[in-house]
C-alpha cells in the first residue's frame, strides 16, 4: 500500500528524482493565460457520462441495458472486489451493497438505489484512485470514531490513515524543500508557503522552507509518468498529485498538469486548469496524516472540479488536524495566514523506525552518487 514505503522504494525515489531533467511543468498565472490548444475538452467526456442518467431510480431486481458499466465504475473505485471478465446488466446484491457503501462514503442516504443524488455524485469529476483499498475504506464510513451513524446526514467526518500515523509530538516545526532540479520560481514556491500556513494557523505546527531537499521533512517534487515510487502519474488530469502519510514527507505533483498559480476566479469546468494551491492544501492534509473526508466542503473531500479553487479549511478539516496536533493557542476560529520563519533544516525525526530508514537511505544515496 501507498503508505508503506519500503526501504528499496525510498532509495529509488531519491535516486530517480535526483536524475530528472529540469522541470518542464506548465505554470500559468491565471486561467486566461492557458493557450486554447492545450485545453482538454471535458465536454466530450461529460457527454459520455450523460448516459449514466438513464440508470436513475434503478434498484435491486431491475435489469437495465448497460448496468454492467455502472458495476465497472464501482469496481474501479474499490466498491466491487470481484473481477468477472463480464459484468451482467442485472441489478444484483453485489451492486446494491456497492452503492450503499458509496453512498455512506459520500454522505448520501444509503438507499442502495441509483437515486438522483447518487448519480449526480457519480457524474462529478473525481480523483482516479479507489476509495477502498484491500477492503479498507480510505473515507469516512470506516472511521472508527464516527458517531451518529444512525443519522446519515451527520456521519460526516474527517479520517486518518490506518494506525493513525502523525509527525512525532516533539516535532512541531517541520521543514519543507523543493527538488532543486525543478527550478521553481518564487511565485510557485509562495503558493506552497500559503498552503502550509493554512494548516499552521489552526495547529501548533510550524513550517519552514529549507534549501536542503535531502534533509527536509517534506520533499516537494514535480515529476511526469513513472517516477520511481510505483505510483506513476498519468498526463493531463486523472491523478494530479499524491502525498504519503507521516512521517514519509514525499509530496509529488504531476508535471503534465496545467497548474494555475494565481487562483481561478470562476468555475470553468471546460478547462484542464488545476489550481495549485487547492491541490497543495489537500496534499498537505495527507502529509500531516489526514485521510479523506465525506464532508463536501472539506479540503479533504476526494473530488474537486478542474478550473475551480478550494483553499479554505472547513471546520471538519480543522477538527481533524487538531485531533492530531492540538489547536493553535492564537487561533480564534477565523483563518488568517501567518508565516513562520524558524529554520530547522537538517533535523531528522527521532525515535521512529521511519526516521532511521530515511537516514540510512539518504546516506546510501550519497554513496551511490559519489
Ligand atoms: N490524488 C489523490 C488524492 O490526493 C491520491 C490519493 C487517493 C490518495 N487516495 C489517497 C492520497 C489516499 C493519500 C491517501 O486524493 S489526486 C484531489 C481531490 C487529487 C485529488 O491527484 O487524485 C485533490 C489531488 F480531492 F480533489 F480529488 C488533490 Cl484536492
Ligand atoms: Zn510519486
Ligand atoms: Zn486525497
Amino acid at each position: 500500500m501507498r503508505h508503506h514505503f519500503v526501504f528499496f522504494t525510498l532509495i529509488s525515489v531519491l535516486f530517480s528524482l535526483s536524475q530528472t531533467s529540469p522541470s518542464s511543468a506548465h505554470f500559468f498565472p491565471n486561467i486566461s493565460s492557458i493557450p486554447p490548444w492545450i485545453q482538454k475538452n471535458i465536454n466530450q467526456t461529460a457527454g459520455a457520462w450523460d448516459a449514466f442518467n438513464k440508470y436513475a431510480g434503478c434498484r435491486a431486481g431491475d435489469k437495465v441495458d448497460g448496468l454492467a458499466r455502472v458495476k465497472k465504475y464501482f469496481q474501479n473505485f474499490g466498491y466491487i472486489t470481484e473481477s468477472p471478465l463480464n459484468f451482467t446488466d442485472a441489478f444484483d446484491d453485489m451492486l446494491e451493497s456497492a452503492i450503499k457503501t458509496y453512498q455512506k462514503n459520500f454522505n448520501l442516504e444509503p438507499t442502495g438505489q441509483l437515486d438522483n443524488k447518487t448519480i449526480q455524485q457519480i457524474l462529478r469529476p473525481r480523483c482516479g484512485n479507489p476509495d477502498i483499498v484491500n477492503g479498507t475504506t480510505t473515507m469516512n464510513s470506516g472511521h472508527p470514531e464516527s458517531h451518529n451513524t444512525s443519522l446519515f446526514h451527520s456521519v460526516a467526518h474527517y479520517s486518518f490513515f490506518p494506525g493513525r500515523p502523525r509527525w512525532p509530538s516533539n516535532r512541531r516545526t517541520l521543514s519543507y524543500a523543493f527538488l532543486p532540479d525543478n527550478q521553481l520560481t518564487d511565485n510557485v514556491k509562495a503558493v506552497f508557503g500559503r498552503a502550509f500556513s493554512r494548516w499552521s494557523t489552526v495547529t501548533q505546527l510550524n513550517f519552514t522552507q529549507s534549501e536542503s531537499y535531502r534533509t527536509a521533512d517534506i520533499r516537494i517534487a514535480f515529476a511526469s509518468g513513472d517516477h520511481g515510487d510505483g505510483e506513476p502519474f498519468d498526463g493531463v488530469l486523472g491523478t494530479l498529485a499524491h502525498a504519503f502519510s507521516p512521517p514519509s514527507g514525499f509530496f509529488h505533483l504531476d508535471n503534465d498538469e496545467n497548474w494555475v498559480i494565481e487562483g481561478v476566479t470562476n468555475p470553468l469546468t471546460t478547462m484542464s486548469a488545476v489550481d495549485l494551491e487547492s491541490v497543495a492544501v489537500h496534499e498537505i492534509g495527507h502529509l500531516l496524516g489526514l485521510g479523506h473526508s465525506s464532508v463536501e466542503e472539506s479540503i479533504m473531500f476526494p473530488t474537486i472540479s478542474s478550473g475551480t479553487r478550494k483553499v479554505e479549511l472547513a471546520s471538519d478539516d480543522i477538527e481533524g488536524i487538531q485531533t492530531l496536533y492540538g489547536s493553535n493557542p492564537n487561533f480564534n476560529g477565523t483563518t488568517s495566514p501567518s508565516v513562520q520563519q524558524r529554520d530547522t533544516s537538517g533535523a531528522y525525526s527521532s525515535g521512529s523506525l521511519w526516521g532511521m530508514s530515511l537516514l540510512l537511505a539518504v546516506g546510501f544515496v550519497h554513496i551511490i552518487l559519489l
